[in-house]
């Protein structure tokens, strides 16, 4: 299948329960509002669903509370998936309750085992290969372990980095298509995208790197005009969405989702 890095069948989410107040986060700016992310995370879900995916809505769990970002419990592949070992010791357990939904829908469900750690939000899957940043979050060893459970997929995983400070590779990065990515300045200079095109986050607006590429859409936060006048001059379809709590936790459009299309 042609695309097969952006065109999806499936997504899953999973909905903000009360303890998303007790979210990890870098900075501290404030408690999130669970209303507003409410209000946020059913119209993300609304944008999946109006491409024509099917989306799987789990319930809140709150044992965990970061756990409305699903994205860092798994690798989605065409042929199969790949549970993730979360490097913050929080979130550790919501690899292990995303893997049953994964094994409803795909035939071939493998985990990160250890003892590395490695986390959804450090991969970027392209058209030609898998990038992984190593960060706080994801080491040598997870990355190590990943490239031996996707090479039998025929998958190559490039080892990057994810700049200091930031929490994932992919809160500064997106795939937009098959050859373009949108990226930070700062990311971009390490030349990690020295054979793709880049279209840079506008000044001041580096919150914007992590959209998504869903479909026929780019599902974006909402409040970066230059970032997204970029997107729409290249020729996008843009979808913005409010991202004001999610922002709170470190977290945007890429966190929200696991998309695939699941192989049987
Ligand atoms: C965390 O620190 O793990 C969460 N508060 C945010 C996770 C964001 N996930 C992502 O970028 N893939």
């Amino acid at each position: 299948m042609l695309n097969r890095s952006y065109r999806f069948t499936h997504a899953i989410t999973r909905k903000p329960g009360r303890s998303i107040t007790g979210g990890l986060r870098a900075v501290d700016t404030g408690a999130p509002d669970l209303e507003m992310m409410l209000n946020h995370h059913a119209a993300y879900i609304v944008a999946l669903k109006s491409t024509g995916a099917t989306v799987v809505e789990l319930d809140a769990s709150d044992d965990f509370p970061d756990s409305v970002f699903v994205e860092d419990t798994a690798l989605c592949l065409p042929e199969g998936a790949v549970v993730m070992r979360p490097g913050a010791p929080s979130r550790l357990g919501e690899a292990a309750e995303m893997a049953p939904h994964l094994r409803a829908l795909y035939g071939q469900v493998s985990e990160i085992k250890g003892p590395g750690f490695i986390e959804g939000g450090d991969i970027l899957v392209t058209e030609r290969e898998i990038l992984v940043g190593r960060s706080a979050r994801t080491d040598a060893a997870g990355i190590a372990e990943l490239t031996k459970l996707v090479a039998p997929w025929g998958h190559k995983v490039r080892e990057v980095f994810t700049p200091p400070g930031v929490l994932h590779f992919k809160t500064d990065c997106s795939l937009l298509d098959g050859d373009t990515i949108l990226s930070t300045e700062r990311l971009a200079a390490s030349g990690c995208f020295d054979n793709y095109r880049v279209i840079h986050t506008a000044a001041g607006e580096e919150a914007a790197a992590n959209s998504i590429r869903f479909n026929d859409i780019v599902i974006m936060p909402a409040g970066f005009p230059g970032t997204r006048d970029a997107i729409l001059a290249a020729g996008f379809t843009v979808q913005e969405i409010g991202n004001s709590e999610c922002a709170k936790l470190d977290g945007g459009m890429s966190c929200l989702s696991l998309r695939f299309t699941p192989a049987r």
